[in-house]
């Protein structure tokens, strides 16, 4: 054909642009209001029917196919350009990663789930009470009259309530968990009580709030020979000294009758406590017979049952079996003194798993 349009020719051109703009120019010269194919599109007109509906039809095939394979050619070259484009402008998304530092076991809980664990071998289960508790609670079902020194002012919070309501204290032991315990289920009971406890006494040897545990079981007729052997049980595996030394001293409490402290031994070298053996002595818990006055109290018939009891402070058997020699380290949060004396929670021997 004399006008030069081939469809090889238009293919074969199209196939060396790799621009939009070069394709935008080849565009121009064939279908531009000035292209190729528009002037011959005009030129139409002067020739005769049969030339016309001929080189019409020629036209148009051309047409097509040109729009077309620019088509395709604009997809391809914009494809390309994107490609090009996120090759180029990819960023990192990684993150190096953040520093972080495992936390460490206070001792205070790290003697805690000791203390359970062993307890919980032996049959006791766990239980807890609030902080805030009625005086009949904390002192009145426990058999401590109202004249006795640990009611008085310097040894109890007392929480100020403006209601009239019966006066609120906060809890001196953990004993009232014991007493809503006994209020509330029948004998058997067999339970252990790790908790807060707080006295408004402040110096070397005290902080207004520490931790104690209490024991409670009452049966038909469990006597001193089970107190002991549960005690003896419990300070050989705490210590972890088979012949560890002990003795049981008599004593006084108003909630057991009788009372005793336990004392274990201890040899003293270069400053440093070494428990187990020796000639000096240190007290380490109290215990007794639950007074059946207290019995009586928790609505227990005390001609039926009988049970022991026994407390003791969580922060002296920490010192003890860690030998923190200062006590004012447990309550300061230094990340130092928790570093130094902290568990490392991954520690199977740190956790009670329950
Ligand atoms: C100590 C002494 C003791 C108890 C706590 C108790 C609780 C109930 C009934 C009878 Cl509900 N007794 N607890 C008994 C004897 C001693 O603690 O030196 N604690 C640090």
């Amino acid at each position: 054909m004399s006008s030069g349009l081939d469809k090889n020719d238009i293919a074969n051109k199209i196939s060396k642009i790799n621009k939009l703009t070069e394709l935008e120019s080849f565009r121009v010269q064939y279908v531009g209001k000035k292209g190729i194919l528009t002037s011959e599109m005009k030129s139409l007109s002067t020739l005769s029917n049969a030339e016309k509906k001929e080189k019409g039809q020629y036209l148009n095939s051309i047409k097509i196919f040109l729009e077309t394979e620019l088509k395709k050619k604009k997809n391809f070259i914009e494809n390309l350009e994107v490609n090009e484009k996120l090759k180029k402008e990819k960023i990192d998304i990684t993150l190096p990663p953040r520093n972080y530092e495992t936390g460490k076991i206070h001792p205070i809980s790290q003697t805690i789930y000791n203390v359970i664990d062993i307890f919980g071998s032996m049959g006791f289960s766990v239980e807890s009470g609030p902080d805030i508790e009625s005086d009949f609670n904390n002192f009145t079902a426990l058999n401590i009259p109202s004249h006795h020194p640990a009611r008085e002012m310097q040894d109890t919070f007392y929480v100020e309530n403006s209601s009239g309501d019966e006066e609120k204290v906060l809890r001196t032991h953990t004993s009232p968990v014991q007493v809503r315990h006994m209020l509330n289920s029948k004998p058997p009971i067999r339970i252990i009580v790790p908790g807060r406890t707080y006295r408004s006494d402040s110096d070397a040897t005290h902080t207004p709030m520490f931790h104690q545990v209490e024991g409670l079981l009452i049966d038909n007729n469990s006597n001193m020979a089970h107190l002991k052997g549960c005690l003896i049980d419990f300070l050989k595996e705490f210590f972890n000294i088979d012949d560890l030394q002990y003795r049981f001293r008599p004593s006084y409490f108003p909630f057991t009758e009788p009372s005793a402290e336990m004392d274990v031994a201890y040899t003293k070298k270069d400053g440093v406590l070494k428990i187990g053996k020796g000639n000096e002595w240190l007290e380490i818990l109290g215990c007794g017979m639950v007074n059946p006055r207290v019995l009586e109290n928790c609505n227990i018939d005390s001609q039926k049952f009988q049970g022991f009891a026994f407390g003791m402070g969580i922060e002296r058997l920490s010192m003890l079996k860690f030998g923190i020699t200062d006590m004012r380290g447990f309550f300061d949060s230094d990340f130092r003194w928790l570093n130094h004396y902290g568990f490392n929670p991954l520690d199977s021997t740190s956790s009670s798993g329950i």
